[in-house]
């Protein structure tokens, strides 16, 4: 039991990775059945419907950092045929970004209707292509049918590849442009200022909105493509390039609770509310002892999230950065915080919790045992200051119940109960006292 802090009432931190993800108006993963055809699967055939289907292949692809790598299968475009699309929520007067990963097998040599991925059906637009060159691919983009632009043939065959199609809608004829970025590691935090195909503008007909991706079965037998991973967005981040939450953690002194939390970068991040909600009222036995655990949970209240304060954010950046958030909850109890991450279009995206103990110096008289550590048979005191029902119980690490020493009403006063261990082995016990709305945990230590 050594190891204490001495003058610091109650103090712990938590800290883990965590990551926030934008809302996105698409995620496919491909998580269903090899072998099975696309269309048995939220996929439309809109070309060919059951002529050589578009089947799920395994396994999926991977790409370090992708938020879908490894998850589920993939789709595999393989010769011709069969073309299916899957809608998405329609976008107008917006830019869009359609991000995947795709693994080039074969693809032809030629150029023209060899298109392999794009927006709407009618008209087609935002297409990409494949081309091999020898053992070397090209991709391409073409906005329409305007004729596409290909990159050199610097691509490998058989290799994991992040597509990010940008397509920027606005309201009028003759000014809709598409950009291409082709990336083989990593993912920027934010767009590159320079594309690697486009922008790229139609001289066809443009279209009204934007509502579906899709995967074509060129008119080439040569073409053999695995697709994965895709995510369509308003924001570079919502296309599976997310605003990353590195650290969120939490510390209590003298009743404030201190939440810090980093981010490795921000896309378009308005800022952060802090949502906090109580769990139930936490006393510590020990004082100034070591962090308490939190593997009991007893069937506390759990009352409803409220906004505590608000933190602005970067806007975007790709600089690390920290911040911290002070609360105080103004009575003693186990409360839990969250972030909601705003973006700068208003969509949010909520943060896992943290879990904080509030206490408040000499209030710890409410509840005592003694001795703490002990051997056999501990004490508890309870300090009942209203009349009412109370309840004293006593619970194991699993948050088992394991005795009920008090379950009756009480005056105003205070009560003695032991509790014999009896044949329980050495370790960490929690009693729960019950007062009307009030709760008190304490921990007490077994030692044999
Ligand atoms: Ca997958
Ligand atoms: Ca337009």
């Amino acid at each position: 039991m050594g190891g204490f802090m001495r003058g610091v009432v109650f103090c712990f931190f938590l800290s883990f990775p965590s990551i926030i993800h934008s809302q996105t108006l698409l995620s496919e993963d491909f998580d269903y059945p090899a072998g099975e055809s696309l269309t048995s699967h939220g996929w439309t055939a809109y070309g060919a419907a059951g002529i050589n289907p578009v089947l799920v292949h395994s396994p999926g692809l991977e790409y370090p950092g992708h938020p879908g790598s490894g998850v589920g299968n993939a789709a595999r475009l393989s010769g011709m045929d069969e073309d299916v699309q899957r809608t998405f929520p329609m976008q107008s007067d917006k830019t869009v970004y359609v991000s995947f990963l795709v693994n080039v097998q074969n693809a032809t040599t030629g150029t023209v209707d060899k298109h392999f991925f794009h927006l709407n059906t009618s008209p087609q637009i935002g297409r990409v292509y494949a081309r091999r060159t020898s053992g070397a691919i090209a991709f391409g983009l073409e906005h329409g049918a305007e004729g596409p632009v290909f990159t050199d043939a610097i691509y490998a065959m058989n290799a994991v590849y992040l597509i990010v199609l940008r397509y920027d809608h606005v309201s009028g004829a003759g000014n809709d442009a598409v950009r291409l970025y082709v990336f083989e590691s990593g993912i920027p935090p934010v767009e590159p200022a320079v594309s690697t195909l486009g922008p790229s503008r139609t001289t066809g007909t443009e279209p009204s909105s934007l509502s579906s991706v899709s995967l074509r079965q060129a008119n080439s037998p040569d073409n053999d493509f695995i697709i994965d991973g895709i995510r369509v967005g308003t924001s570079w981040s919502e296309a599976g390039l997310p605003v990353e939450l590195s650290h969120f953690g939490a510390a209590t002194k003298s009743g404030a609770v201190e939440l810090r939390w980093r981010t490795e970068s921000e896309v378009a991040n308005y800022g952060f509310e802090i949502e906090r909600r109580c769990i139930g009222k936490v006393e510590n036995c020990n004082k100034g002892n070591e962090a308490s655990t939190h593997s009991i949970v007893p069937s506390f209240p759990y009352s409803n999230w409220g906004t505590v304060g608000f933190m602005q954010g970067a806007g975007t950046t790709s600089l690390p950065r920290e911040y911290s958030f002070t609360d105080k909850p103004g009575e003693p109890g186990r409360y839990a915080y969250r972030l909601k991450q705003i973006d700068l279009d208003g969509t949010f995206t909520w943060s896992r919790e943290v879990i904080a103990d509030s206490e408040i110096e000499n209030d710890g008289d409410v509840v005592s045992c003694y001795p703490n550590p002990f051997n056999g048979i501990v004490m508890f005191s309870l300090r009942v200051m209203e009349p009412g029902r109370v309840t004293l119980k006593v619970y194991d690490v699993t948050g088992k119940s394991i005795a009920t020493l008090l379950d009756e009403e009480k005056l105003p006063g205070t009560y003695r109960f032991p509790w014999d261990s009896g044949d329980r082995t050495s370790g960490v016990y929690y009693s729960v006292a019950r007062f009307g709305e009030r709760i008190a945990v304490r921990k007490v230590v077994l030692v044999r």
